[in-house]
């Protein structure tokens, strides 16, 4: 979406919007889930699917030739089953099935039940190593695709992280994009008491990558920054994505004490009063 006009910008936010009322809808049902962590991602997914970044094809998922999305934060899943859903890869009844005992829409990505999942996720740490595979694969085979990583900033604590961030560095991988999910907090409280990393940005810098930071909630700054990665033609690209967790919903994360409210689905009264303020 080069250049993307107000027209486009409007449309993605709507549909970030259904894919935010999908999120709570297919959580609070199940029961279970992460819904804050899959609704700071919303922006991103959507500008990735639904704006001309991510080249994917309904009738053939594992087509060799599709741009991949890993998603690294494998906790997030319901963010890419409700986009998924709002693409036409699946119907809304089947999302609903989310970790129900026998459905393929685990509560973690499972690439052997769906073929739509580029990686099995949720061990944190481990998806921006399979990226590194996969743009290094596409660049032995010949094939002119972009792998988006997309990670927690509780998951950079992961040691294997930044030896994924080191050699995406020495093969010169600018078919690959790191995306951090900077939402301030991890599972146990806010990602700076549980472990400071400092600053991202300088850390992908001095390892070569060329990096962003962006307001990963802002629409415009998202397309912009998707938009900017394609024009790096020599080195890995990062986007530090500052988010809220739970954005979009923020008042009754607010008001129920709790601005992590990490694994945790909205209760059926808390999921109207989402739905509502997500009309
Ligand atoms: C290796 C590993 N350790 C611990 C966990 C448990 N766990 C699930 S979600 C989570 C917090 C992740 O925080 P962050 O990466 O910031 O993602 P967010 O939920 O904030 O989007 C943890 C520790 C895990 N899934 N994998
Ligand atoms: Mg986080």
């Amino acid at each position: 979406m080069a250049n993307a006009t107000g027209m486009e910008i409007e449309r993605l936010k709507e549909t970030a919007k259904a894919i935010r009322r999908l999120i709570i809808t297919i959580t609070t049902e199940a029961g279970s889930g992460h819904p804050p962590s899959s609704l700071s991602a919303v922006e991103v997914v959507t500008a990735l699917y639904f704006g001309g970044f991510l080249r994917h094809h309904k009738e053939n998922p594992r087509d060799p030739l599709r741009d991949r999305f890993i998603l690294s934060k494998g906790h997030a899943v319901p963010v890419l089953y409700s986009a998924l859903c709002q693409a036409g890869y699946y119907s809304v009844d089947e999302i609903r099935t989310l970790r129900k005992l026998g459905s393929p829409f685990e509560g973690h990505p499972n690439m052997k039940r769906l073929e739509t999942m580029e990686a099995s996720t949720g061990s944190l740490g481990q998806g921006l190593s399979l990226g590194v595979g996969h743009a290094l694969g596409c660049r032995l085979d010949g094939i002119d695709a972009h792998t988006y990583v997309m990670l927690g900033d509780g998951e950079m604590g992961e040691g294997q992280v930044w030896e994924a961030v080191a050699s995406a560095e020495k093969y010169r991988l600018s078919n690959l994009t790191a995306i951090v999910d900077q939402n301030g907090f991890q599972q146990t409280g806010s990602t700076k008491d549980v472990l400071d990393l400092k600053p991202f940005a300088p850390k992908f810098e001095a390892f070569g990558w060329h990096t962003q930071v962006i307001d990963g909630n802002s629409m415009e700054s998202v397309v912009s920054a998707l938009e900017t990665v394609k024009s790096v033609t020599d080195r890995p690209t990062a986007i530090i994505s500052q988010t809220k967790k739970g954005f979009g919903i923020l008042p009754i994360l607010e008001a129920a004490g709790d601005l992590n409210y990490h694994g945790k689905p909205l209760s059926h009264e808390l999921a109207q009063q989402a739905l509502s303020l997500l009309s």
